[in-house]
């Protein structure tokens, strides 16, 4: 395992300088924000992403992430043409040797909260979710109620959007993915890129959407529609966690001795009932999700690759970008690496 750090650009109130002083963090976590979904990634422009992460002598781990345009997600005619594009920007990250992307299909929501700023009992905030808020949301005003989505798409964009989602119910939506992934990954396999889903956030249907990437046997149906090392998973505790049925050590060390891990996002959590949780910090004492034994399953089945804090709380009066703030998630990735610390020493 290394450790990683997620950093949105020249536009991240974050300096790279603040990361670098993190201990133990060598690689950072970025993407193009400024190329419009499905157009193709321009290798200059990423090569210059990564030169000024170099710059601060850190590197450019993973690219997270080239988001799938909801054509491709909805199996439209054009999808060929943006797989194509798709293609390209994974070739892009080959050649400069970024060695893992992740990416998610969930369909037109990314990570859904319905409170960004909870009050913890530590006087902390962090991001909640409660099912019976997000049924109070009306999409007639597009997703301007919605944490976190306010200008994403206005009320004709996003009724026509969940309208030609009516046609697509799980197993069509299970077909569409891996008709993507059928193309992307030789591609990936070629250009020496790793592909690694992010579970969906939360994992269970939102809005009649269909979600699919949600407990252990998605994930290992995922990696079965390709079936070959490339096509592999993001292990995101937080997003996982979330369910109660969700095992997440047996998981891990399942889809770890698949080889199939890629990329690990570690955040804790806690379920407040059904459908209903928040984030907490990281250790396992403050949620529900082991940490320490999640993060033994990988250290056990070998895994070598990228890991990131994943969310963090509020603390210390910061103010930043909901989730990624610099202090929380700095604490933890000194948890993080003090765990697999201990875990290494004791093997
Ligand atoms: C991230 C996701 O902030 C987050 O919740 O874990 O937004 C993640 O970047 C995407 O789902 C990956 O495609
Ligand atoms: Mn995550």
């Amino acid at each position: 395992m290394y450790l990683t750090f997620r950093w949105f650009g020249a536009a991240d109130p974050i300096p790279l300088a603040h990361i670098r002083q993190i201990p133990g963090i060598r690689g950072v976590v970025s993407a193009l924000y400024d190329v419009p979904v499905g157009a193709p990634w321009s290798r200059e422009q990423l090569e210059r992403l990564g030169r000024d992460i170099d710059a601060a002598g850190l590197t450019l781990a993973v690219v997270e992430s080239i988001p799938v345009h909801e054509d491709i997600k909805l199996g439209r005619p054009t999808r060929d043409r943006l797989i194509a594009n798709y293609c390209e920007s994974v070739r892009a990250m080959g050649e400069l040797g970024i060695p893992v992307l992740c990416y998610n299909f969930m369909p037109v929501f990314d990570w859904m909260r319905t409170e960004l700023a909870m009050p913890l009992a530590d006087g902390s905030t962090a991001l909640a979710y409660d099912d019976r808020a997000l049924r109070a949301v009306n999409l007639a005003h597009g997703t301007s109620d919605l944490p976190g989505w306010a200008a994403t798409y206005g009320p004709g964009e996003l009724q026509a959007l969940l309208a030609a989602y009516r046609d697509v119910d799980t197993e069509r939506l299970w077909d569409h993915l891996a008709y993507f992934l059928e193309r992307v990954v030789p591609v990936a396999e070629e250009a020496r890129v790793r592909m690694a889903i992010h579970p969906d956030d939360p994992p269970w249907s939102i809005f009649g959407l269909p979600r699919i990437i949600c407990r252990g046997p998605d994930l290992e149906r995922l990696v079965g529609l390709v079936d070959r090392p490339a096509n592999g998973v993001t292990f995101c505790t937080g997003s996982l966690g979330a369910r109660p049925d969700n095992d997440l050590p047996a998981m891990a060390r399942r889809l770890g001795e698949m080889g199939r891990i890629h990329f690990a996002h570690c955040r804790n959590v806690r379920i407040t009932g059904e459908h209903q949780f928040h984030e907490t910090p990281h250790p396992s004492a403050c949620g529900g999700v082991d940490l320490r034994e999640v993060l033994r399953a990988l250290h056990d089945t070998g895994f070598t690759g990228p890991m990131r804090p994943d969310h963090g709380r509020m603390i210390w009066g910061e103010r930043g970008r909901p989730g990624y703030g610099l202090y929380d998630r700095a604490l933890g990735a000194m948890y993080l690496q003090g765990l697999w610390e201990g875990i290494s020493n004791d093997q």
